[in-house]
């Protein structure tokens, strides 16, 4: 295949309510949109970088520079047959994983409809057994003003359907929030989210939290520490799971080897794309090591992408995988909804993505566009 043209988009559209973590508040999401257009077909992938640098250091801006400067002029004309060909050609640009993996996602969803197959089936070819049809979610909870607001909110995503509960937390806003949690759901799986907010001398503070029978806390500590979890992880009874300090499979080796975790968190974009995101699955399920798949609040684009991945047999964990009413009121893609009864996502069977594209809605979102 090659590629004949490339489009880049740059959304923006509001969510439903601000998303509040330890490193700020989010009220719109914005993101870059890549479409690919090769042999009458066209691929479709989202970059999740946001506009400030709080999750990790790329912003839409930088993001941009390096699809538009380096990552686009490399992909254009170039002859290639399959998805995992793309980390090599683009191995000459260091990091920005987030930027990689909107092109990576592309590739996947191009291939995948060139083959006939759903991105999920094409993921699951090395495997097998063939993907989930349907994977099961949860639904992470924003910081709240205060810890009854907090319950309210989780309330009303309970009577929703959603199974598995995460708070985020930040220092000021931790034991008592998840005990107060654990007293009004006493058999709801819950697990905290600190997103770095945290350091070694915190301990005593998690391990306050061993009683409350939590699922996981995810990311305390530094967000490229590995390190300090391994020492912190002998300490608590409660799973210690990775996010921001897993870049990729060669992360999650070296995190598994010092015994930094118990859980991994996958989130495709942050190890580059799919075809990294699926090496870090198959590490974890040699090691017998859980993982789930996290979310930075997809559009439908992303979303697809996010359940097909949560398909493959080493997810056994719920995924930040929401309905699309938990995010946007209207999105660029046909709605994502919730199997109430058990909690789950169907995962798309269409080939590629298997979303359709609201092209008017993709128009009256779009705030910068470009075609290479
Ligand atoms: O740490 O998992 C995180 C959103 C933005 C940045 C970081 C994180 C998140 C979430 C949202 O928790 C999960 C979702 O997409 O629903
Ligand atoms: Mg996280």
């Amino acid at each position: 295949m090659k590629i004949e043209s490339i489009d880049l988009l740059h959304i923006r559209q509001p969510l439903v309510s601000p998303f509040v973590t330890s490193f700020g508040p989010q009220t719109d999401k914005e993101c870059l949109i890549v479409t690919l257009h090769a042999a009458g077909l066209s691929g479709w992938g989202e970059c999740v970088a946001t506009v400030d640098p709080g999750y990790s250091y790329e912003t839409i801006e930088t993001a941009w520079h390096m699809l538009q400067d380096f990552m686009i002029p490399a992909v254009m004309d170039w002859e290639f047959e399959e998805p995992w060909e793309l980390p090599q050609r683009l191995h000459f640009v260091r990091g920005h994983p987030l930027a990689k993996a909107a092109l990576d996602l592309a590739f996947w969803d191009l291939t995948a409809q060139r083959d006939g197959l759903s991105l999920a089936q094409k993921l699951a070819q090395p495997y097998e057994a063939g993907p989930r049809p349907r994977v099961a979610v949860g639904v992470s909870v924003g910081i709240q003003p205060t810890v009854e607001e907090t319950l309210t909110v989780v309330q009303q995503y309970l009577g929703d359907g959603y199974r598995r509960i995460k708070l985020k937390i930040k220092p000021g806003h931790d034991v008592t929030l998840a005990s107060a949690a654990r007293r009004a759901f006493p058999d709801t799986p819950i697990m905290l989210d600190a997103n770095s907010a945290y350091t070694l001398a915190d301990a005593p503070l998690f391990r306050e939290m061993d009683d409350l029978d939590l699922l996981m806390l995810e990311q305390p500590l530094g967000y490229e520490d590995i390190y300090d979890h391994s020492l912190l992880r002998p300490q608590i009874t409660t799973p210690l799971c990775l996010d921001e300090s897993i870049h990729s499979a060669d992360h999650a080796r070296f995190a598994l080897a010092i015994g930094a975790c118990d859980i991994i968190n996958i989130k495709p974009a942050r190890v580059g794309g799919w075809t990294e995101a699926r090496l870090v699955h198959d590490l974890c399920l040699e090691a017998g090591v859980p993982v789930w798949c996290g979310g930075m609040l997809e559009t439908g684009i992303g979303r697809a992408g996010q359940l097909a991945l949560a398909s493959l047999p080493g997810f056994t964990l719920p995924g930040d995988i929401s309905a699309t009413s938990r995010y946007y009121d209207k999105d660029i893609t046909a709605p994502f909804t919730l199997n109430g009864e058990d909690s789950t996502i169907d995962v798309p069977a269409a080939p590629g993505l298997g979303v359709e594209i609201d092209h008017r809605q993709l128009r009256r979102v779009t705030v910068r566009e470009k075609r290479f």
